[in-house]
């Protein structure tokens, strides 16, 4: 059975959502980042990024998320245009990398400057948080004009937006305004999170516990850059 090395972040959201579309039966193998089981040999040796999403599909192990909504949506022939050469299949490359390369990056990095990093953060946390709304307006825009990416298709590309846009009051802060200020991610949002396959991958983390505490040894873990600051 096909292995979904997980825990509840954006990334692995995607490819619980996308499996629970699917319908393919799967084993959930949680990753508690915060415990720091991402750095284990057995982990390091399906994905040397120490990062969640993996998938182990028999022989083949797929890491990154966007690189795993385009493998299984393909194995599937589901959830994509099959045509190479066409121009759905080219807007759904383009959208699905400018959230792998856009969007996950500078929203964690907003996370991060937002919530986690210590003072002073004013240049960074302006710069981040100016990019992640830059991203997230191009969006905006897209659907303002399209009901989901690809147009009347509902695709892996709205399933990768997904992952990041059930935590954007969070990423951009000011959850009041937010949702006025984004109406069309909003409404997407919503749609998707009512399908019953967004609410099996919401409900996939209850099945495993996760450690909750952003303690010393979670942050150490989690941002091990900081240890050089202690050692200079
Ligand atoms: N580009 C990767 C990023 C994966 C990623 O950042 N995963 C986070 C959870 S969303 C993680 O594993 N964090 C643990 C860590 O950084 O140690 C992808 O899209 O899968």
């Amino acid at each position: 059975m096909l292995k979904f090395f997980y825990n509840a972040a954006p990334n692995p959201m995607k490819i619980a959502l996308l499996l629970e579309e699917i319908g393919l039966p799967y084993e959930p193998i949680p990753v508690d980042t915060r415990k720091g089981e991402q750095f284990e040999a057995g982990f390091l040796a399906v994905n040397p990024n120490a990062k969640v999403p993996v998938i182990v599909d028999g022989a083949t192990t797929v890491f990154d998320s966007n690189a795993i909504l385009l493998y299984l949506a393909d194995r599937e022939k589901a959830f994509v245009p099959q045509d190479l050469t066409s121009a759905e299949r080219g807007q759904m490359l383009s959208w699905l990398m400018f959230i792998a390369t856009g969007i996950g990056p500078f929203s964690g990095q907003s996370v991060h400057f937002r919530h986690v990093a210590p003072e002073p953060k004013e240049y960074a946390l302006n710069r981040y948080d100016y990019e992640a709304h830059r991203h997230w307006k191009i969006i905006e825009s897209h659907l303002s004009q399209h009901h989901y990416f690809l147009g009347d298709s509902y695709s892996i590309v709205d399933m990768a937006f997904w992952g990041w846009a059930r935590l954007l009051p969070y990423v951009l802060g000011g959850a009041d305004t937010v949702w006025v200020q984004y109406p069309q991610v909003k409404r997407l949002l919503d749609e998707i999170s009512a399908r019953p396959a967004a609410q099996k991958a919401e409900a996939l983390k209850t099945r495993h516990q996760f450690k909750t505490e952003l303690d010393a040894e979670a942050r150490k873990f989690m941002f091990p850059a900081n240890e050089r600051l202690k050692s200079a």
